[in-house]
């Protein structure tokens, strides 16, 4: 029944649209790893690491807008899947969690490698079937979030020969975030709200023509993350707010603005905490492709796009003051930039100008996310600036990165030293015929830190380099401070960043002193 049970499961889920399997074998999970290494049609990739897997999977999934499935084996090796299946599911991406299980009769037995599986990922599994005949198998699998097949085998293992199984490189549309448009809530935000901040994050590429529509219409000033595609878009420039976050401190949102329109992910500005706390009776009107609205207030779903489409913005925001103060500085900060050169946030502008318009870029959190939605040079645009928010981790963001890397591009990674030494196997994942070139910005540790809390013990300071691992892993290794053009020989490079963290702390000191409202006005 094991060998007719888990190609039911491959069939169907195939049938329904996975036609890529993330493989990390064990025994228990037997019936699916010979399987899928005798199947044709599909990819199938195989991995050891199944916290790595679980996020190349979600990289994959986000690359190919279908649906991947992970599949693992019993006990700690299906809870490795946990912190992938926390992003997906704040980021709306469907990926499929396959466990292999001991039989039902075990569980709560402690015999070995039996843990309770079924509920292993909480929440964060937006739908959980526990299978044990081929009998309960739903010939259809829908996929909007997360799914957890938990599938039990009881031995042995393989019960019967294998057919190799013919399966096909399956198309399926994923349902959109279902709910008719009905702007009732944007047009009561837009009935008190007259002069609004527009904050926008990471938006599909498929509604960022209209939302650029929207948001010209609309002409009040925005400040654009780099996910959004809109942060260096010609047509949106001189709406945009440039200087970094000085002008979004609370006491200048207060002077300035009198709402939020929030349109995209999550977003990374400090701003979207404040709104929480000191501005938490600012109105705030968040659209999202997912349901969450992000801030713990009485409101904790977003509207649809489609609701913010159904609405005309035209004249909605009159013209506004904020832009000349940002302008101010702007200029400013272009001294800043050429005065402090080895400043992190002056190689993160370097960097910008260095990596060609059309490739895909991926940013790590902490640091590097913030720095380029603050350094990146708004003449370079980037339109393909990709991160993992859904959960903000330091874990993954490797696995992450090389899943959804592309043949037609170069890809390119710009991550913390912690982060990258968090992922170091996932240089596994690399396949020829992908440019991958992996910048790790090596401040000796979590430097987000030191400007928070001023004590070591937050920053997990180190004295290591990347050459070896590089080398390990067959990447070639340069190190720059990108003064000089990079002359990258190879498809795979590390390319190793040390910032000068003197420069750096002297740069946010006077960042804050040329932005001060005092000096400005
Ligand atoms: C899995 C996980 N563990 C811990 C954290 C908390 N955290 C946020 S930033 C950070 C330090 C990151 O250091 P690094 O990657 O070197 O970046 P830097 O701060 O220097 O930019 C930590 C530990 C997290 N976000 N995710």
């Amino acid at each position: 029944m094991n060998i007719e049970l888990a190609e039911k499961i491959i069939s169907n889920l195939n049938t329904s649209g996975v036609s890529e399997f993330i493989v990390c074998a064990g025994a228990r999970n037997a019936p699916f790893v010979k399987i899928l290494g005798a199947s044709d049609g599909a990819r199938v990739r195989f991995f050891y690491d199944e916290r790595a897997a679980g996020f190349y999977a979600l990289g994959r999934t986000r690359q190919s807008g279908r649906p991947v499935a992970v599949i693992t084996t019993s006990g700690t090796a299906a809870a490795e899947l946990l912190p992938a299946a926390i992003e997906a599911y704040y980021s709306g991406v469907p990926l499929v969690l396959v466990t292999a299980d001991r039989p039902q009769n075990f569980r709560g037995s402690g015999s070995p490698q039996t843990i309770e599986q079924v509920g292993l990922f909480s929440y964060y599994a937006q739908k959980t079937l526990d299978l044990s005949k081929p009998e309960d198998v739903p010939a259809e699998f829908t996929f909007h979030s997360t799914l957890h097949l938990n599938v039990c085998f009881s031995e042995p293992l393989l019960d019967r020969k294998i057919t190799a199984l013919q399966l096909r490189d399956a198309n399926v549309s994923l349902s959109e975030r279902s709910g008719a448009a009905n702007n009732g809530e944007v047009s009561r935000f837009f009935s008190t709200v007259k002069k609004p901040l527009v904050l926008a994050s990471a938006l599909p590429a498929s509604v960022r023509g209209r939302v650029l529509e929207f948001l010209s219409n609309l002409n009040a000033p925005i400040y654009a993350e780099a996910q959004s595609g809109l942060r260096e878009c010609q047509r949106l420039l001189p709406l945009i707010l440039k200087s970094g976050e000085a002008m979004l401190k609370p006491e200048n949102i207060l002077r300035e603005f009198d709402g939020v329109l929030r349109i995209g992910s999550v977003p990374t500005v400090r701003l979207w905490r404040d709104l929480d706390l000191t501005l938490a009776k600012m109105p705030v009107l968040s659209v999202s492709d997912t349901e969450f609205s992000g801030l713990a207030r009485e409101v904790k779903t977003a509207v649809t796009f489609s609701s913010l489409f159904s609405y005309s913005a035209v004249g909605a925001a009159p013209k506004h003051d904020g832009l000349t103060i940002d302008s101010q500085n702007y200029i400013k900060l272009g001294d800043l930039f050429a005065r402090l050169p080895l400043a992190e946030p002056s190689l993160f502008r370097r960097l910008s100008r260095v990596i060609p318009p059309d490739d895909l870029i991926f940013v790590g959190n902490s640091l590097p996310i913030r720095e380029w939605d603050f350094a990146a040079d708004y003449a370079h645009p980037h339109e393909n600036v990709f991160a993992n928010r859904g959960a903000n981790g330091i874990d993954g963001v490797i696995s992450t990165f090389i899943g959804m890397s592309k043949t037609q591009c170069e890809n390119w990674l710009v991550i913390g030293d912690l982060s990258a030494l968090y992922d170091l196997n996932a240089l596994s994942f690399a396949e020829p015929g992908k440019r991958l070139r992996i910048v790790v910005v090596n401040n000796n540790g979590g430097q987000i830190f030191t400007r928070m809390f001023n004590d070591s013990h937050f920053v997990n300071p180190h004295t290591l380099n990347f050459q070896k691992w590089a080398e390990m892993f067959g990447f070639e290794y340069v190190t720059s401070d990108l003064s000089e053009p990079l002359d990258l020989k190879s498809e795979r490079v590390v390319i190793e960043l040390k910032p000068d963290n003197s420069q750096s702390e002297k740069f946010w000191v006077s960042y804050t002193e040329v932005t001060r409202p005092e000096v400005t006005r």
